[in-house]
């Protein structure tokens, strides 16, 4: 029997409607998620839209420990944003709710559907300083200590809800 479970950082963001009702809610499912249980969440921020339009963000970032195999999670992060009516009419148009996985274990994924670790993770403030909150001292495979992307990302605007 496999009782192994990977550590999975997940990215929520939010922007259209009630983000900061979608972004709690997110969170609870993501706790119920099947063969998973919620490890870590960070605080809720809000944060100006990064190469996009539209409102400020609401954004966080949980840790789950988890059975499912990346495929399968990101599977089930789809049916949650479909949950929530999420629209995809351009990118990073605004949305009810995004859900990205950015690290799982020490997994380098490059699928045609998968890249982890999130490919614009360290140029992210409002993806960087959530995950550094639930782990200070977290690598990026491949990429090194996540703190020593922060001053890169100093001049975004982000700030604790
Ligand atoms: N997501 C994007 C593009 N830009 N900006 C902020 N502040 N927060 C986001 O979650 C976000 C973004 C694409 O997924
Ligand atoms: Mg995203
Ligand atoms: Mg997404």
């Amino acid at each position: 029997m496999k009782t192994g479970r990977t550590p999975a950082y997940i990215g929520i963001g939010a922007n259209l409607g009630d983000a900061q009702d979608a972004v709690r809610r997110a969170i609870a499912l993501l706790a119920a998620l099947p063969g998973s249980r919620l490890a870590g969440q960070s605080s809720l921020f809000s944060t100006a839209p990064v190469d996009a339009g539209g409102d400020d963000y609401v954004n966080a970032v949980v840790r789950i420990d988890t059975e499912l195999a990346p495929a399968d999670l990101l599977q089930a992060l789809h049916a949650i944003e479909q949950d929530f009516g999420r629209e995809r009419p351009y990118r990073n148009a605004p949305r009810t709710l995004d859900l990205d996985i950015l690290l799982y274990g020490e997994a380098r994924i490059a699928s045609a559907s998968l890249t982890v670790p999130h490919p614009r993770l360290t140029e992210r403030a409002f993806v960087l300083i959530p995950l550094l909150q639930l782990d200070p001292l977290i690598s990026i495979p491949g990429q090194g200590p996540a703190h020593a992307f922060v001053p890169a990302v100093a001049g975004q605007s982000i700030r604790k809800i």
